[in-house]
């Protein structure tokens, strides 16, 4: 049912939109991204474009009350410190075995002062704590209060440089992904360590995890390894889903 609806409010979208962005498309004489070259995600490039010129980038994700807050499945890697999948992270492991006390995430790539932040560095900055829905592409939606930093505070303390134009993260089960840098300054986008209250869970993402809070489930990476600033755009989508699903 609530993939149904996902897709009629994609069609929707699209159809809504196409004279627009047959206009607009045209205009665009660089089609600086995601699609460049690859028919099969023309797609994207599309709901992209249309997006982006029709919404104000920085509109929030609708957010609830505690009494909302649902029960919520995990997917994908549930922990890449198990040996028996085959996106066992020894690395992974070492830090569970120590409660994440060495845990540091990098950030490098275009920005003036590269480095590693810890759990406690993170929670040095000021807090954002938001009760947000989580739509997956596989139909099903959850609610959960995430408590973290906001992504574009990190990536200022990193000094951002004036040609940043993607965020590249690295996951330890293997997992990389993008986002442009409206959805990175976006004041929902955060690095959350926590949820419900609690430290992040392991098979949410621990120790930290991405929250895209302006698209669809698979943007928000999990076990979060590495940050890249960078100014191209490096298509990881060989699993066939869209680059970007702004919901
Ligand atoms: N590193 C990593 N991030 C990931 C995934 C994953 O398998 N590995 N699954 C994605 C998908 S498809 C969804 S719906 C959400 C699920 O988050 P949850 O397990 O907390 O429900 O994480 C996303 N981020
Ligand atoms: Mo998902």
């Amino acid at each position: 049912m609530e993939k149904k609806y996902l897709i009629s409010r994609r069609t929707a979208l699209i159809t809504g939109v196409s004279a627009i962005g047959a206009l607009l498309l045209p205009g665009c004489k660089k089609p600086t991204l995601p699609t460049y070259g690859n028919l099969l995600r023309m797609g994207d490039l599309l709901t992209y474009s249309a997006q982006r010129a029709l919404l104000p980038g920085q509109s929030l994700a609708k957010e609830y009350s505690s009494g909302d807050i649902s029960s919520f499945p995990a997917t994908g890697t549930v922990n890449p410190a198990d040996e028996t999948t085959k996106s066992f992270s020894q690395e992974y492991a070492n830090h569970l075995r120590n409660g994440f006390a060495d845990w540091k995430l990098k950030i490098d790539g275009k920005v003036s002062k590269p480095g590693s932040y810890s759990l406690t560095d993170l929670q040095k900055f000021p807090l954002r704590k938001q009760i947000t829905r989580h739509t997956c592409e596989e139909g099903w939606t959850a609610i959960a209060e995430w408590n973290g930093v906001p992504l574009g505070l990190v990536l200022q303390q990193a000094g951002i440089m004036q040609s940043a134009r993607f965020v590249n993260f690295y996951s330890y089960d293997g997992w990389i992904d993008s986002i442009d840098m409206m959805d990175a300054f976006h004041p929902q986008t955060i690095l959350a360590y926590g949820m419900n209250g609690k430290d992040l869970p392991i098979q949410h993402g621990a120790p930290v995890r991405l929250r895209v809070e302006t698209q669809i489930g698979y943007k928000s990476m999990k076990y979060l390894q590495r940050i890249e600033v960078t100014d191209q755009f490096i298509d990881t989508g060989d699993s066939g889903w869209a680059w970007y699903t702004g919901i």
